[in-house]
Protein backbone atom coordinates (compact mmCIF):
# COMPACT_ATOMS: atom_id res chain seq x y z
CA UNK A 1 0.00 0.00 0.00
CA UNK A 2 1.70 3.78 -1.21
CA UNK A 3 0.91 6.00 1.46
CA UNK A 4 1.69 9.77 1.71
CA UNK A 5 1.20 10.70 5.23
CA UNK A 6 1.65 13.90 7.70
CA UNK A 7 2.12 13.85 10.85
CA UNK A 8 2.00 17.17 12.80
CA UNK A 9 2.27 18.24 16.81
CA UNK A 10 2.42 21.56 18.11
CA UNK A 11 5.43 22.38 20.15
CA UNK A 12 4.73 22.97 23.80
CA UNK A 13 0.80 22.86 23.44
CA UNK A 14 -0.83 24.62 26.41
CA UNK A 15 2.24 26.72 27.17
CA UNK A 16 2.66 27.98 23.88
CA UNK A 17 -1.05 29.04 23.87
CA UNK A 18 -0.59 30.88 27.06
CA UNK A 19 2.21 32.67 25.58
CA UNK A 20 0.69 34.03 22.55
CA UNK A 21 -2.04 35.39 24.74
CA UNK A 22 0.39 36.99 27.13
CA UNK A 23 3.86 37.55 24.65
CA UNK A 24 5.29 38.49 28.72
CA UNK A 25 5.37 35.30 29.05
CA UNK A 26 7.87 34.56 26.04
CA UNK A 27 11.42 32.97 26.95
CA UNK A 28 10.10 32.61 30.31
CA UNK A 29 9.97 28.67 32.12
CA UNK A 30 6.21 28.39 31.74
CA UNK A 31 5.24 25.73 33.72
CA UNK A 32 1.17 24.51 33.36
CA UNK A 33 -0.73 22.44 35.49
CA UNK A 34 -1.17 22.67 39.53
CA UNK A 35 0.55 25.31 41.27
CA UNK A 36 3.62 23.71 43.06
CA UNK A 37 1.66 23.80 46.78
CA UNK A 38 -0.92 22.31 45.35
CA UNK A 39 -0.70 18.28 44.64
CA UNK A 40 -1.04 17.48 40.59
CA UNK A 41 1.43 17.22 38.00
CA UNK A 42 3.08 19.33 34.92
CA UNK A 43 0.83 19.37 31.91
CA UNK A 44 3.39 20.54 29.56
CA UNK A 45 5.96 23.54 29.79
CA UNK A 46 7.88 25.57 27.68
CA UNK A 47 11.08 24.80 25.92
CA UNK A 48 12.99 27.29 28.17
CA UNK A 49 11.56 24.58 31.32
CA UNK A 50 12.41 21.74 29.73
CA UNK A 51 16.38 23.00 30.12
CA UNK A 52 15.81 22.59 33.83
CA UNK A 53 14.60 19.36 33.15
CA UNK A 54 10.96 19.52 33.90
CA UNK A 55 8.87 17.25 31.50
CA UNK A 56 4.86 16.74 31.18
CA UNK A 57 3.80 14.43 33.89
CA UNK A 58 5.81 15.00 36.15
CA UNK A 59 4.91 15.59 39.96
CA UNK A 60 4.79 19.11 40.74
CA UNK A 61 6.54 19.40 43.53
CA UNK A 62 9.55 17.84 42.10
CA UNK A 63 9.07 20.40 39.03
CA UNK A 64 9.58 23.00 41.38
CA UNK A 65 12.63 21.52 42.89
CA UNK A 66 14.29 21.79 39.94
CA UNK A 67 13.11 25.12 38.31
CA UNK A 68 12.14 27.04 41.63
CA UNK A 69 12.09 30.14 39.12
CA UNK A 70 9.57 28.92 36.88
CA UNK A 71 6.66 30.52 36.33
CA UNK A 72 3.59 28.28 37.23
CA UNK A 73 -0.26 28.61 35.76
CA UNK A 74 -3.52 26.37 35.82
CA UNK A 75 -4.20 25.02 32.51
CA UNK A 76 -7.26 26.75 30.33
CA UNK A 77 -8.82 23.68 28.68
CA UNK A 78 -12.04 25.68 27.33
CA UNK A 79 -9.07 27.78 25.63
CA UNK A 80 -7.49 24.80 24.21
CA UNK A 81 -10.00 22.82 23.28
CA UNK A 82 -11.16 26.09 20.51
CA UNK A 83 -7.48 26.57 19.62
CA UNK A 84 -7.39 23.03 18.76
CA UNK A 85 -11.06 23.12 16.47
CA UNK A 86 -8.89 25.84 14.76
CA UNK A 87 -5.70 23.77 13.88
CA UNK A 88 -7.84 20.65 13.45
CA UNK A 89 -9.99 22.11 10.48
CA UNK A 90 -7.15 24.02 9.22
CA UNK A 91 -4.98 20.98 8.72
CA UNK A 92 -7.64 18.85 7.48
CA UNK A 93 -7.91 20.70 4.08
CA UNK A 94 -4.93 18.91 3.23
CA UNK A 95 -6.33 15.53 4.03
CA UNK A 96 -8.60 12.82 2.15
CA UNK A 97 -8.76 11.43 5.73
CA UNK A 98 -7.04 12.91 8.87
CA UNK A 99 -7.15 11.30 12.34
CA UNK A 100 -7.26 13.55 15.45
CA UNK A 101 -4.82 11.88 18.16
CA UNK A 102 -4.85 14.69 20.67
CA UNK A 103 -5.86 17.98 20.78
CA UNK A 104 -2.76 19.18 19.21
CA UNK A 105 -1.95 16.32 16.80
CA UNK A 106 -3.17 14.52 13.60
CA UNK A 107 -2.11 12.41 11.07
CA UNK A 108 -2.94 13.39 7.77
CA UNK A 109 -3.69 10.88 4.35
CA UNK A 110 -2.11 13.05 1.93
CA UNK A 111 -1.58 10.71 -0.47
CA UNK A 112 -3.85 11.46 -2.95
CA UNK A 113 -4.75 14.88 -2.45
CA UNK A 114 -1.11 16.00 -2.89
CA UNK A 115 -0.49 13.54 -5.51
CA UNK A 116 3.20 13.05 -5.01
CA UNK A 117 6.20 12.77 -2.17
CA UNK A 118 7.17 16.75 -3.73
CA UNK A 119 3.41 18.19 -3.34
CA UNK A 120 3.30 16.59 0.12
CA UNK A 121 6.41 18.63 1.16
CA UNK A 122 4.79 21.70 -0.37
CA UNK A 123 1.45 20.80 1.83
CA UNK A 124 3.69 20.21 5.28
CA UNK A 125 5.63 23.57 4.54
CA UNK A 126 2.07 24.92 3.35
CA UNK A 127 0.46 23.65 7.06
CA UNK A 128 3.30 25.22 9.43
CA UNK A 129 3.07 28.77 7.34
CA UNK A 130 -0.51 28.42 8.41
CA UNK A 131 -0.61 27.51 11.66
CA UNK A 132 2.15 30.19 12.48
CA UNK A 133 0.03 32.78 10.49
CA UNK A 134 -3.31 32.02 11.56
CA UNK A 135 -2.97 30.97 14.58
CA UNK A 136 0.45 32.34 15.93
CA UNK A 137 1.71 28.63 16.86
CA UNK A 138 4.39 26.53 15.82
CA UNK A 139 3.99 23.23 14.95
CA UNK A 140 6.52 20.24 14.17
CA UNK A 141 5.86 17.80 10.76
CA UNK A 142 6.94 14.75 9.77
CA UNK A 143 5.96 13.31 6.39
CA UNK A 144 6.85 10.01 5.76
CA UNK A 145 5.57 6.50 3.72
CA UNK A 146 3.91 5.34 7.04
CA UNK A 147 2.18 6.30 10.04
CA UNK A 148 5.57 5.34 12.57
CA UNK A 149 8.07 7.16 10.44
CA UNK A 150 5.70 10.48 9.94
CA UNK A 151 5.75 10.25 14.30
CA UNK A 152 9.56 10.08 14.43
CA UNK A 153 9.90 12.70 11.36
CA UNK A 154 7.75 14.87 13.15
CA UNK A 155 9.77 14.76 16.65
CA UNK A 156 12.79 14.83 15.19
CA UNK A 157 13.77 18.52 14.73
CA UNK A 158 10.92 19.82 17.42
CA UNK A 159 10.15 22.25 17.74
CA UNK A 160 9.29 24.02 15.18
CA UNK A 161 10.58 21.11 12.99
CA UNK A 162 10.19 19.63 9.82
CA UNK A 163 11.83 16.47 8.59
CA UNK A 164 11.12 13.58 5.68
CA UNK A 165 11.41 10.28 5.66
CA UNK A 166 10.26 9.11 1.81
CA UNK A 167 11.37 5.10 2.48
CA UNK A 168 11.30 2.46 4.49
CA UNK A 169 15.23 2.17 4.47
CA UNK A 170 15.83 5.48 5.22
CA UNK A 171 13.35 5.23 8.46
CA UNK A 172 15.54 2.26 9.35
CA UNK A 173 18.88 3.73 8.72
CA UNK A 174 17.86 6.96 11.48
CA UNK A 175 16.27 4.75 14.20
CA UNK A 176 18.65 1.52 14.01
CA UNK A 177 20.87 2.64 16.64
CA UNK A 178 17.91 3.62 18.59
CA UNK A 179 16.54 3.01 21.87
CA UNK A 180 13.30 -0.02 20.98
CA UNK A 181 11.55 3.04 22.55
CA UNK A 182 11.29 4.62 19.32
CA UNK A 183 8.97 2.08 18.06
CA UNK A 184 5.33 2.83 18.65
CA UNK A 185 3.80 0.15 21.05
CA UNK A 186 7.02 -0.27 22.32
CA UNK A 187 6.29 1.66 26.10
CA UNK A 188 8.85 1.27 29.65
CA UNK A 189 6.82 -2.51 30.71
CA UNK A 190 7.73 -3.71 26.68
CA UNK A 191 11.27 -2.24 26.62
CA UNK A 192 11.59 -3.20 30.11
CA UNK A 193 11.24 -7.14 29.49
CA UNK A 194 13.36 -6.71 26.35
CA UNK A 195 15.89 -5.44 27.99
CA UNK A 196 15.73 -8.33 30.45
CA UNK A 197 15.94 -10.60 27.42
CA UNK A 198 19.19 -8.07 26.30
CA UNK A 199 17.21 -6.46 23.56
CA UNK A 200 17.69 -2.59 23.36
CA UNK A 201 18.02 -1.46 20.01
CA UNK A 202 15.67 -1.43 17.30
CA UNK A 203 18.87 -3.71 15.60
CA UNK A 204 19.05 -6.33 18.51
CA UNK A 205 15.04 -6.59 17.58
CA UNK A 206 15.88 -7.14 14.19
CA UNK A 207 18.61 -9.41 14.97
CA UNK A 208 16.87 -11.58 17.44
CA UNK A 209 13.15 -11.27 16.11
CA UNK A 210 12.46 -15.38 17.32
CA UNK A 211 13.10 -14.07 20.57
CA UNK A 212 11.32 -11.06 20.66
CA UNK A 213 7.91 -12.81 19.24
CA UNK A 214 8.32 -15.31 21.60
CA UNK A 215 8.83 -13.15 24.57
CA UNK A 216 5.69 -10.97 23.54
CA UNK A 217 3.56 -12.81 20.89
CA UNK A 218 1.11 -11.19 17.97
CA UNK A 219 2.67 -7.58 19.91
CA UNK A 220 6.01 -9.02 19.65
CA UNK A 221 5.69 -10.05 15.82
CA UNK A 222 4.49 -6.00 15.16
CA UNK A 223 7.33 -5.08 16.77
CA UNK A 224 9.37 -6.90 14.55
CA UNK A 225 7.66 -5.69 11.18
CA UNK A 226 8.05 -1.63 12.63
CA UNK A 227 11.73 -2.68 13.05
CA UNK A 228 12.32 -3.59 9.51
CA UNK A 229 9.87 0.02 8.59
CA UNK A 230 6.95 -1.86 7.97
CA UNK A 231 3.65 -0.39 8.90
CA UNK A 232 0.72 -0.29 6.94
CA UNK A 233 -1.54 1.09 9.58
CA UNK A 234 -4.39 3.61 7.67
CA UNK A 235 -5.07 7.07 8.45
CA UNK A 236 -8.67 6.54 10.10
CA UNK A 237 -11.01 9.57 9.61
CA UNK A 238 -11.61 10.48 13.49
CA UNK A 239 -12.15 13.40 15.25
CA UNK A 240 -12.22 12.64 19.18
CA UNK A 241 -15.29 15.26 19.60
CA UNK A 242 -17.08 14.19 16.38
CA UNK A 243 -20.66 14.36 17.86
CA UNK A 244 -21.54 11.23 15.42
CA UNK A 245 -20.55 8.43 17.48
CA UNK A 246 -22.05 5.91 20.42
CA UNK A 247 -19.40 5.74 23.32
CA UNK A 248 -18.95 4.88 26.64
CA UNK A 249 -15.92 5.81 29.09
CA UNK A 250 -15.77 5.55 32.90
CA UNK A 251 -13.36 7.61 35.33
CA UNK A 252 -11.88 5.38 38.23
CA UNK A 253 -12.05 6.07 41.85
CA UNK A 254 -8.14 4.93 41.75
CA UNK A 255 -6.12 4.61 39.11
CA UNK A 256 -5.62 0.97 37.39
CA UNK A 257 -2.75 -0.95 36.07
CA UNK A 258 -3.96 -4.28 35.44
CA UNK A 259 -4.72 -5.02 31.85
CA UNK A 260 -6.46 -7.91 32.55
CA UNK A 261 -9.61 -5.63 34.73
CA UNK A 262 -9.19 -3.27 32.12
CA UNK A 263 -10.17 -5.41 29.46
CA UNK A 264 -12.93 -6.53 31.51
CA UNK A 265 -14.28 -3.15 31.83
CA UNK A 266 -14.00 -2.71 28.03
CA UNK A 267 -16.15 -6.05 27.41
CA UNK A 268 -18.81 -4.52 30.11
CA UNK A 269 -18.03 -0.58 28.21
CA UNK A 270 -19.05 -2.70 24.60
CA UNK A 271 -22.43 -4.61 25.72
CA UNK A 272 -23.25 -1.15 26.70
CA UNK A 273 -22.31 0.76 23.44
CA UNK A 274 -23.86 -2.03 21.49
CA UNK A 275 -27.35 -1.85 23.22
CA UNK A 276 -27.42 2.03 23.15
CA UNK A 277 -26.51 1.69 19.13
CA UNK A 278 -29.17 -0.77 18.98
CA UNK A 279 -31.55 1.42 20.73
CA UNK A 280 -30.60 4.59 17.92
CA UNK A 281 -30.48 1.76 14.71
CA UNK A 282 -26.83 2.37 14.26
CA UNK A 283 -23.79 0.07 12.91
CA UNK A 284 -20.12 1.70 12.97
CA UNK A 285 -17.84 1.51 10.43
CA UNK A 286 -14.87 2.73 12.71
CA UNK A 287 -14.01 1.69 16.62
CA UNK A 288 -12.31 3.98 19.06
CA UNK A 289 -10.29 3.14 22.50
CA UNK A 290 -9.81 6.06 24.57
CA UNK A 291 -7.56 6.19 27.50
CA UNK A 292 -6.13 8.63 30.03
CA UNK A 293 -3.33 8.27 31.84
CA UNK A 294 -2.90 9.04 35.61
CA UNK A 295 -0.60 12.15 34.60
CA UNK A 296 -4.01 13.40 32.02
CA UNK A 297 -2.41 12.63 29.05
CA UNK A 298 -5.06 11.09 26.89
CA UNK A 299 -5.17 8.70 23.63
CA UNK A 300 -7.52 7.41 21.43
CA UNK A 301 -6.68 4.48 18.95
CA UNK A 302 -9.40 3.64 16.19
CA UNK A 303 -9.70 1.07 13.59
CA UNK A 304 -11.93 0.43 10.46
CA UNK A 305 -14.18 -2.54 10.93
CA UNK A 306 -16.42 -4.16 8.85
CA UNK A 307 -20.08 -2.28 9.72
CA UNK A 308 -21.04 -3.88 13.01
CA UNK A 309 -22.17 -2.61 16.69
CA UNK A 310 -21.46 -6.63 18.17
CA UNK A 311 -20.45 -5.91 21.89
CA UNK A 312 -17.99 -8.94 20.53
CA UNK A 313 -16.29 -6.86 17.59
CA UNK A 314 -15.75 -3.94 19.62
CA UNK A 315 -14.28 -5.43 22.62
CA UNK A 316 -12.44 -7.74 20.78
CA UNK A 317 -10.76 -4.37 18.98
CA UNK A 318 -10.32 -2.22 21.58
CA UNK A 319 -8.92 -5.04 23.40
CA UNK A 320 -6.55 -5.67 20.98
CA UNK A 321 -5.58 -1.57 21.13
CA UNK A 322 -5.25 -1.74 24.23
CA UNK A 323 -2.61 -3.83 24.19
CA UNK A 324 -0.35 -2.13 21.90
CA UNK A 325 -1.08 0.70 24.08
CA UNK A 326 1.85 1.58 26.87
CA UNK A 327 0.86 0.25 30.26
CA UNK A 328 1.16 2.93 32.51
CA UNK A 329 -1.72 3.97 35.21
CA UNK A 330 -5.08 4.15 34.02
CA UNK A 331 -7.31 6.94 34.92
CA UNK A 332 -10.08 7.05 32.28
CA UNK A 333 -11.00 4.12 29.45
CA UNK A 334 -13.97 4.01 27.04
CA UNK A 335 -14.70 2.40 23.73
CA UNK A 336 -16.93 3.78 20.69
CA UNK A 337 -18.37 3.23 17.81
CA UNK A 338 -18.24 5.91 15.16
CA UNK A 339 -19.25 6.51 10.87
CA UNK A 340 -21.83 5.31 11.89
CA UNK A 341 -24.66 3.94 9.44
CA UNK A 342 -27.93 3.04 9.50
CA UNK A 343 -29.87 -0.22 8.57
CA UNK A 344 -30.64 0.80 5.22
CA UNK A 345 -27.00 1.97 4.32
CA UNK A 346 -25.70 -1.26 5.38
CA UNK A 347 -24.98 -4.21 3.09
CA UNK A 348 -25.25 -7.60 5.02
CA UNK A 349 -22.63 -10.35 4.20
CA UNK A 350 -23.09 -13.63 3.45
CA UNK A 351 -22.14 -15.04 7.21
CA UNK A 352 -24.76 -12.32 8.49
CA UNK A 353 -27.56 -13.32 6.04
CA UNK A 354 -27.12 -17.19 7.32
CA UNK A 355 -27.11 -16.14 11.06
CA UNK A 356 -23.61 -17.31 11.44
CA UNK A 357 -21.54 -14.53 12.92
CA UNK A 358 -24.22 -13.66 15.31
CA UNK A 359 -24.04 -17.15 16.56
CA UNK A 360 -20.25 -16.77 16.94
CA UNK A 361 -20.05 -13.75 18.73
CA UNK A 362 -23.36 -14.79 20.94
CA UNK A 363 -20.96 -17.60 22.27
CA UNK A 364 -18.19 -15.10 23.07
CA UNK A 365 -20.49 -13.11 24.97
CA UNK A 366 -21.45 -16.08 26.73
CA UNK A 367 -17.94 -17.21 27.38
CA UNK A 368 -17.12 -13.91 28.44
CA UNK A 369 -19.71 -13.58 30.87
CA UNK A 370 -19.09 -16.64 32.56
CA UNK A 371 -16.02 -16.03 33.08
CA UNK A 372 -16.21 -12.82 34.60
CA UNK A 373 -19.00 -14.67 37.13
CA UNK A 374 -16.14 -16.78 37.84
CA UNK A 375 -13.34 -14.12 38.54
CA UNK A 376 -15.68 -11.60 39.93
CA UNK A 377 -18.22 -13.72 41.92
CA UNK A 378 -20.78 -11.43 40.40
CA UNK A 379 -24.13 -11.75 39.17
CA UNK A 380 -24.12 -10.43 35.63
CA UNK A 381 -27.61 -11.27 35.14
CA UNK A 382 -28.83 -7.88 36.64
CA UNK A 383 -26.15 -6.18 34.86
CA UNK A 384 -27.00 -7.54 31.59
CA UNK A 385 -30.87 -6.49 31.43
CA UNK A 386 -29.41 -2.47 32.48
CA UNK A 387 -26.44 -1.94 30.80
CA UNK A 388 -27.37 0.90 28.87
CA UNK A 389 -28.20 2.13 32.31
CA UNK A 390 -25.19 4.22 33.64
CA UNK A 391 -25.63 4.31 37.42
CA UNK A 392 -25.87 0.59 36.88
CA UNK A 393 -22.65 0.26 34.59
CA UNK A 394 -20.38 1.77 36.77
CA UNK A 395 -21.13 0.47 40.03
CA UNK A 396 -20.19 -3.48 38.71
CA UNK A 397 -17.26 -1.90 37.59
CA UNK A 398 -16.02 -0.55 40.89
CA UNK A 399 -17.52 -3.73 42.34
CA UNK A 400 -15.61 -5.35 40.49
CA UNK A 401 -12.40 -3.69 40.79
CA UNK A 402 -12.69 -3.78 44.56
CA UNK A 403 -12.95 -7.74 43.89
CA UNK A 404 -10.01 -7.66 41.93
N1 LIG B 1 -0.55 16.94 28.08
C1 LIG B 1 -0.95 16.73 29.40
N2 LIG B 1 -0.32 15.79 30.17
C2 LIG B 1 0.68 15.04 29.65
C3 LIG B 1 1.08 15.20 28.32
C4 LIG B 1 0.44 16.19 27.56
O1 LIG B 1 -1.86 17.41 29.88
N3 LIG B 1 1.28 14.11 30.43
C5 LIG B 1 -1.21 17.99 27.30
C6 LIG B 1 -0.41 19.27 27.40
C7 LIG B 1 0.30 19.37 26.10
C8 LIG B 1 -0.62 18.66 25.14
O2 LIG B 1 -1.28 17.65 25.92
O3 LIG B 1 0.52 20.72 25.73
C9 LIG B 1 0.09 18.04 23.97
O4 LIG B 1 0.97 17.02 24.40
P1 LIG B 1 2.38 16.78 23.74
O5 LIG B 1 2.87 15.48 24.25
O6 LIG B 1 2.30 16.97 22.26
O7 LIG B 1 3.30 17.90 24.37
P2 LIG B 1 3.50 19.41 23.98
O8 LIG B 1 2.75 19.79 22.76
O9 LIG B 1 3.21 20.25 25.18
O10 LIG B 1 5.06 19.51 23.72
P3 LIG B 1 5.90 18.97 22.47
O11 LIG B 1 6.53 20.19 21.87
O12 LIG B 1 6.93 18.05 23.05
O13 LIG B 1 4.94 18.29 21.54
MG1 LIG C 1 2.80 18.60 21.07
Amino acid sequence: MEQIIIHVDMDAFYASVEIRDDPSLRGKALIIGSLPQERGVVATCSYEARKFGVRSGMNIKEAYRLCPGGLFLHPNFDKYRAVSAQLHAIWNEYAAASEAIALDEAYLDVTEKAGDWAGACAFAREIKRRTREELGLSCSVGIAYCRAAAKTASEEKKPDGYFEIPVAQAFVDLIIDRDVRVLPFVGDKTAEKLRMAGIRTVRDVREQQEAVIRLLGKHGAWIVQLAYGIDERPVVAYKPEDAKSVSREVTFQEDVEDLRYLKDVLFLLSLSVESRAARVGLYGRGVTLKVTYADMKTVTRSRVIRSSRSAAVLYRETAELLEQLEERPVRLIGAGLHNLESEEGRQLRLEEVFGEAEKERDALVREKISELTARYGLDFGAFLAGTARSGELYRTIETMRLQG
